[in-house]
């Protein structure tokens, strides 16, 4: 018999559709010692969070964040609000006793971060960041042959991150579904919202980094208030590019940005070692391709993996080789992980601490591209 696990969701935007998908499935694909229950959706509007209870099957709904938390009937609470509300409700979440899975990024600042992280290690709660990219089996394939030593050393590591979907100066910015704009809410723009993603996989991938040096730009620099209905200021990065020195010597390049015409998600990463090569494309997110040059020179080449046998990672739980899977069950592999780790009483990564070294990234990144200077990405 499965011991039930009480979900409370905070927000119903596009996160809490793609979380909500994944408590609904894990049980049906991976033997867990606990099954998610849907308990209660939260969202400040009643009509809205009524109507997301029904479509995701929560059994009760809440329009204050505070109320939820207080519920005995509650094991974990997933944060899928704006990012200037994460530090707020992780703490009270973390003082009431609840398992925490907190939408990335993790904050607004390192400084909001190191409050979360304090709040989840005092009162001793499991905690998790949804960086979901991690759990792409491809992702994580690559993940395994570099630590087989596949790749032997690595001298460059290379991501890009771009969309397209703020060019028009006549969007407005904040509110509903346009939050990402508004700095005071957002913390940053692609820098905390798509690099945060890439920064997250290369340390996974590549260890840590020690210094970046970076520009940004905000390419329109005046946009309506949704909330106020007043033209403001945009504080936010429309575009960020830097460089990193990585601990292992390597040496990485970042670009992202909302501006890149044709891209909706364009995520990739390439990495280079003395003996071969990874490449991995959002688009493509079920192929890993992969140069060995160890390989006899007359059929060296790029191959493309086509990651769906029994023995790559995850797939053993889903259908037959041959037949892929896509977005939305990166975010299964995360609870079933998570589910995994609560009930052999070891953490499931990245946890708030390790999604912390992303934060200080972040904030190096921004700091450098204001001074024109390299920074140093404080350790802890
Ligand atoms: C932004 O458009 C966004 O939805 C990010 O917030 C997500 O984290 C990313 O995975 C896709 O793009």
């Amino acid at each position: 018999m499965k011991k039930p696990w009480n979900v409370g969701l905070i927000g119903c935007g596009f996160m809490g559709r793609a979380h909500s998908n994944a408590y609904r499935k894990v049980g049906n694909f991976f033997d867990l010692a606990h099954q998610p229950v849907l308990k209660a959706a939260c969202a400040r509007t009643r009509s809205d969070v009524t109507a997301f209870a029904e479509r995701w099957g929560y059994e009760s709904t809440e329009t204050d964040w505070r109320r939820l938390i207080d519920r005995k009937d509650i094991d974990a609470i997933d944060i899928c609000t704006p990012n200037d509300t994460h530090r707020e409700i992780a703490l009270a979440a973390a003082a009431a006793g609840k398992a925490i899975l907190c939408e990335k990024p993790l904050a607004r600042t390192a400084a909001e971060g190191a409050d979360m992280v304090a709040a989840v290690e005092r009162h001793k709660v499991p905690n998790i960041v949804w960086y979901n990219y991690r759990r792409v089996p491809a992702v994580t394939l690559a993940k395994q042959l570099i630590d087989a030593g596949r790749l032997g050393k690595i001298f460059h590591y290379r991501a890009v991150f771009l969309q397209d979907w703020t060019i028009a100066a006549e969007l407005p910015q904040g509110g509903a579904g346009l939050w990402r704009l508004d700095k005071n809410v957002a913390g940053s723009g692609v820098t905390g919202d798509l690099l945060a993603h890439c920064i997250d996989t290369a340390m996974w991938l590549n260890g840590g980094i020690d210094c970046v040096t970076a520009m940004t730009e905000t390419f329109v620099k005046e946009r309506k208030h949704n909330l106020t209905g007043k033209v403001e200021p945009v504080g936010i990065d429309d575009a960020c590019a830097f460089l990193a020195r990585f601990g292992n010597g390597s040496l990485g390049t970042f670009e992202s940005t909302r501006y890149a015409r044709g891209h909706k998600a364009l995520y990739t990463f390439e990495i280079n070692g003395e003996h071969a090569s990874i490449r991995w494309d959002l688009h493509d997110l079920h192929r890993l391709e992969f140069f060995d040059h160890k390989d006899e020179s007359i059929v060296r080449g790029w191959r493309s993996i086509h990651v769906t046998d029994r023995e790559m990672p995850y797939m053993a739980h889903w259908w037959v080789p041959g037949l892929q899977i896509g977005y939305e069950h990166s975010f299964v592999h995360q609870v079933a992980d998570f589910l995994n780790g609560l009930a052999e009483g070891r953490a499931a990564a990245p946890t708030f601490r390790e999604a912390q070294h992303t934060q200080h990234v972040c904030d190096a990144v921004l700091q450098s591209a204001s001074s024109r200077q390299w920074v140093d990405v404080p350790s802890d």
